[in-house]
């Protein structure tokens, strides 16, 4: 038998079925056994985004014999008590967190996406989408500058256009783009958008409320010209999985307040020459925006602990059965 390997990219991916794009076209695929039996845990397996080595059968399918090396990986805790980590997608570039102005905009919520999206190794954007809907946008993307220093904003409107082409002349050619924001906020409509004809379905929200039925219930990758865009369905408990370095970086104004501190480990309680209190106290520093920073690191504290006692049983387990 014929047997021809080929690199191409996840695409798309329905459980252990992928779609593998390549230039000659696209074809399903499923992992080879020996594939399958050498994976550890589900990092091992393709993810959208992934680009596969697979021995390609005939009418369009195709086996998956192998992983190349991953430049960035998108992951969040799972859902539910369990302590596993679950892949979004590999390869990307840029993290385009979209809020849209109106009942959406949350700046805590903005965070703690922006604080996951830093460790995965991609530069995160902020996209402020439904532009048309506020009248003073300006007013909004200052607010998100001061909560999220160091992050560009860019206010897009699908609707009438305005900020597409900014934002398109901010991706460089060829890169790979994710869109992860709560569901209804617009990503599939700036997909389309960034396209300039309609790929992803988006939803059609009831007129009262901002709540439509998801569309987008699969994650997906478009080839755009000269762009990679993978739509997400909303990700609302978008769970902290290793942040805790990139900690800092998010919340780099209180982590510049707490370096003044009278004592080097004060917790900002009742301590005497406590910078960070005397901020809050004095109004130049949003309370809020402190005990979000205060519940993030409980988090992550917490995950970091499920984390190492899922490892430390794991190793258990695997000695168990070398024995
Ligand atoms: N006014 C306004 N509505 C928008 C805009 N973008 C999307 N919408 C609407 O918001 C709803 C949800 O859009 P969709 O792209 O499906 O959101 P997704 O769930 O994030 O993919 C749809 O009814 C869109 O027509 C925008 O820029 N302005
Ligand atoms: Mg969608
Ligand atoms: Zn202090």
């Amino acid at each position: 038998m014929n047997q021809t390997t080929t690199t191409g990219r996840v695409t798309a991916q329905f459980q252990h079925m992928y779609t593998v794009t390549t230039e000659n076209g696209t074809f399903t695929c499923s992992v080879t056994g020996k594939f399958r039996h050498e994976a550890e845990s589900e990092r091992d397996y393709p993810v959208i985004g992934d680009f596969v080595e697979f021995t390609v059968r005939e009418h369009g399918q195709g086996v998956i014999r192998r992983l190349l090396e991953r430049r960035t990986v998108l992951s969040r805790a799972a859902a539910g008590n369990e302590t596993r980590e679950q892949l979004i997608c590999a390869n990307v570039d840029y993290i385009l967190i979209t809020m849209a102005c109106g009942h959406d905009f949350n700046l805590r919520r903005l965070e703690r996406y922006s604080l996951a999206a830093w460790e995965t190794g991609a530069t995160p954007l902020i996209v402020l989408t439904k532009s048309d809907q506020v009248e003073d946008v300006g007013g909004l993307v200052s607010d998100l500058t001061l909560t999220v220093p160091g992050v560009d904003v860019f206010p897009v409107s699908s609707v009438t256009g305005n900020g597409i082409d900014a934002l398109r002349n901010a991706l460089p050619n060829g890169s790979t783009i994710v869109l992860v924001g709560s569901s209804g906020v617009g990503k599939s409509s700036l997909t389309n958008a960034l396209a300039g004809e309609t790929i992803a379905a988006t939803q059609d929200v009831r007129e009262s409320d901002e709540r439509g039925k998801h569309t987008t219930t699969h994650r997906a990758l478009f080839a755009l010209d000269g762009l990679f865009v993978i739509d997400t369905p909303g990700m609302r408990e978008f769970g902290l999985w290793d942040g805790a370095d990139h900690l800092d970086e998010t919340f780099r104004d209180i982590e510049a307040l707490a370096d003044t501190c009278r004592f080097r480990d004060c917790s900002h309680g009742n301590e005497p020459g406590c910078s960070v209190r005397h901020a809050i106290e004095a109004g130049t520093l949003d309370a809020k925006r402190h005990q979000s920073f205060v519940k993030l690191e409980r988090e992550l504290r917490y995950a970091e602990k499920r984390q190492a006692e899922a490892a430390r049983l794991a190793e258990k387990k695997k000695r168990k059965m070398k024995s």
